[in-house]
């Protein structure tokens, strides 16, 4: 009978008869069906315990219900006592004395302030589930973990579970214009109703903070990096507020982009000169009013003089003077500055992609304690392949944070397949040998290598107000991956993969294993029909949809000749010690790893290389071939996936099937936009034959070189 009502409520809360239509995210706790499951679960869980009433732990609280009844299908009764086997016991050693009598303190102390260990034992002879921590949030965190154990039908009698994360600030970066647009947003508008703020509040906002917690995630940085000064007015201050007070239980702090010359546009003063007294005082008198305003804001984000915004340079100063200035400001609070390292300048004439590392390496040593630099993690701009960035390895002094790109500017939008998992953790496990062999990426981020306690990883977030949050059904998972990898950088995206494909759409391991690799291959499917063997930001102006390796108007810097280099001799960068010596910003090995053309990674190797058209491969093909196949091959893959997932129809919904099968034939017709369109205007310089086996174009270069799309998702056209 219990169980009866129990189906019955959820399938009037939670829309059984609804459509599937993706809001829930991973967080669907749908109903274990595998019987003997079901008993184990049921032997194990009956009952719960939130020891301690922070909003925190009452978030956590709703959740174990939640998560347990719709999962069990029986409602697991809340406890304030062990009087039998199989209770869950949740909280930290200072609010309960289970827990406290439990010996857990050695465990408990290597998982500092938000880790948590979730393990089975006894209390008074009564087999407990115990999930504890030293702070609300950790036993925030240690809840969801549980609830996803049971999500992926994990085994729970045997758990000795320790987590902690690697590093301390994990946060979404929005690009949300405070009119509601997002830039390089392709999920709507933005979640943030600046409008209806701050009487009507959005339901919204409390389940995408607790999405983040579910994964770790403390921190969100509201406002687009292209920032505009009103944000720090009281008006919007005080909606600020109010997203903060939603956010605060689930742990996420709120953090804003500061617009540098904010002292001029809302302040009234006559200049934004980081060392001029008024302006020092103005940042200071803001920064107090934020913090009344919110108590635990997290601090600022701040990209100076790049790409038209305004910094300390249009008054000679240096990024440091910037950095620092709001350093002062927000230091007494508790706050932190997150400094953009993506800067380069049209009028530098040197290569783009030194540029950062050319300003910023000078000025290690010189930040705040509470700046951090926060370094994309390519030297480019987030390109389906770069390598990893050099100011990695290169600033020892100065705790770096690496900003992923989460929303698919150059990767297909939210109309591509592609698992971004696999891209962040190339990145992350790079060797930079700044110290000694096996310095990674995630060693240097971590704080490992150079010590630094203050460590905070980024993703550009690829969130808006569409019904499923993120456009693609399968873009979830970038952010779930993000969210995962932040937590832990040594994380692999295999596994990543599984728990998100165990939550979101079955458990069967067939289909596991099917849409596994799919989402594990489709990285370097997109590399191949966008940018193979180490071609980079040919994509269209504008857009950076389809491709344009045509594009040749406009700033230098921003056109694709300037970075394919075609010519009747070959393709490539040139940036070895003989073109732009971008390669004696790495360390050795990796500098002459790279220098070399027998030795730098195929694929690279026209990121690094000129090379000549009848250059061989170790395949043993020209390059010219080899760049035709990739982009043939990487048209078959997505047919291929096509096929995988026309073969999982049994396992998913029918809505969330058709969604993903439409937008998979998107994905064939622009790949072969990206094949044709590139194979054919190469060809103009390579003046070769394309090789069999390569589908031949269905159009002329002209028709790909006008192609108009219509149906790009975002705001703008
Ligand atoms: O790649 C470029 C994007 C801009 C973005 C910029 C940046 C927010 O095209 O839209 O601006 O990077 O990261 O600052």
């Amino acid at each position: 009978m219990q169980r009866l009502s129990i189906l019955l409520i959820s399938i009037f809360c939670f829309g059984f008869l609804q459509a599937e239509d993706g809001y829930k995210l991973w967080l669907r706790y749908d109903p274990v069906t595998d019987p003997q499951l079901l008993v184990h679960y049921n032997k194990n869980i009956r009952g719960f315990m939130i020891e301690g009433s922070s909003s925190t732990l009452l978030a956590a609280g709703e959740e174990v219900k939640t998560g347990l009844s719709l999962m069990l299908g029986i409602d697991i009764p809340q406890v304030s006592s062990v009087r039998k086997h199989g209770v869950i016991i949740a909280g930290k050693p200072g609010d309960s004395g289970v827990i406290a009598s439990l010996n857990l303190k050695d465990k408990l102390s290597k998982v500092g302030d938000e880790g948590y260990i979730i393990v089975n034992t006894r209390y008074r002879h009564r087999k407990v589930i115990v999930i504890a921590a030293n702070s609300d949030a950790g036993v925030l965190y240690g809840t969801f973990h549980f609830l996803r154990l049971i999500q992926t039908h994990q085994n729970i009698s045997e758990l000795s579970v320790e987590s902690a994360p690697k590093t301390k600030i994990r946060l979404l970066n929005h690009w949300d214009n405070l009119n509601r647009s997002v830039e390089r947003g392709y999920a709507g508008l933005s979640l943030w109703d600046w409008n209806a703020l701050p009487g009507t509040v959005d339901p919204r906002y409390a389940d995408y903070a607790r999405a983040n917690a579910s994964i770790g995630i403390n921190g969100s940085v509201l406002t687009n990096v292209n920032a505009n000064a009103l944000i720090l007015t009281r008006e919007y201050l005080e909606k600020v507020a109010v997203i903060a007070n939603i956010f605060r239980p689930y742990h996420i702090k709120v953090y804003l982009t500061a617009r540098f010359s904010a002292p001029i546009e809302i302040g009234k003063l006559k200049t934004a000169d980081p060392l001029d007294p008024d302006v020092i005082e103005w940042w200071k008198k803001k920064a107090d009013e934020i913090y009344e305003h919110i108590p635990d804001f997290g601090g600022f984000l701040i990209k100076a003089n790049s790409e038209g915004q305004p910094g300390p340079q249009n008054y000679n100063r240096s990024h440091a003077d910037g950095a620092n200035l709001l350093a002062d400001a927000v230091a007494p609070h508790g706050g932190i500055v997150m400094w953009r390292a993506f800067v380069y300048d049209n009028n530098v004439p040197d290569d783009r992609a030194k540029q950062a590392f050319n300003e910023f390496v000078p000025l290690d040593g010189k930040f705040r304690k509470n700046v951090l630099i926060q370094v994309k993690n390519g030297p480019i701009d987030f390109q389906p392949r770069e390598p990893f960035h050099p100011l990695f390895g290169a600033m020892p002094k100065t705790p770096l944070m690496p900003e992923f790109q989460i929303t698919q500017e150059y990767l297909g939008s939210s109309v591509h397949l592609v698992f971004l998992a696999p891209l962040y953790e190339e990145c992350l496990k790079s060797d930079t040998y700044a110290g000694g062999k096996g310095t990674s990426v995630a060693k240097i981020i971590d704080g490992t290598l150079d010590k630094h306690q203050l460590t905070a990883m980024s993703g550009v977030s690829n969130i808006g107000n569409v019904r499923n949050w993120t456009g693609h059904p399968f873009a979830q998972a970038n952010w779930y991956a993000f969210g995962r990898l932040a937590w832990d950088p040594y994380m692999n995206s295999s596994d990543i993969a599984d728990e998100w494909i165990g939550m979101t759409f079955s458990n069967d391991n067939g289909a596991v294993e099917r849409i596994r690799k799919m989402m594990l291959d489709s990285r370097e499917i997109a590399v191949n029909y966008m940018t193979p063997l180490g071609l980079h930001h040919i994509m269209y102006s504008g857009h950076h949809y389809g491709p344009g390796p045509w594009v040749d108007r406009g700033r230098k810097d921003w056109t694709s000749v300037y970075y394919h280099r075609a010519d009747s001799a070959g393709i490539g960068f040139d940036r070895t010690s003989k073109g732009s010596d971008a390669i004696s910003q790495y360390l050795q090995p990796v500098r002459e790893i790279y220098e070399k053309r027998e030795t730098c990674p195929e694929n690279l190797l026209l990121w690094f290389h000129h090379v000549p058209w009848d250059y061989k491969l170790k395949s043993g093909r020209t390059i010219w071939d080899e760049l035709c196949l990739r982009y043939d091959g990487g048209v078959k893959s997505v047919r291929w996936m096509q096929g995988e997932w026309g073969n999982l129809k049994e396992f998913i919904d029918k809505e969330r099937f058709e969604e993903v099968r439409a937008l998979l034939i998107k994905q064939e017709r622009d790949a072969k936009i990206w094949r044709d369109g590139c194979i054919l205007y190469f060809q103009t310089f390579s003046k070769r034959k394309i090789p069999e086996g390569v589908e031949k174009a269905e159009k002329t270069l002209d028709y790909y070189m006008n192609y108009r799309y219509t149906d790009i998702p975002g705001i703008s056209r």
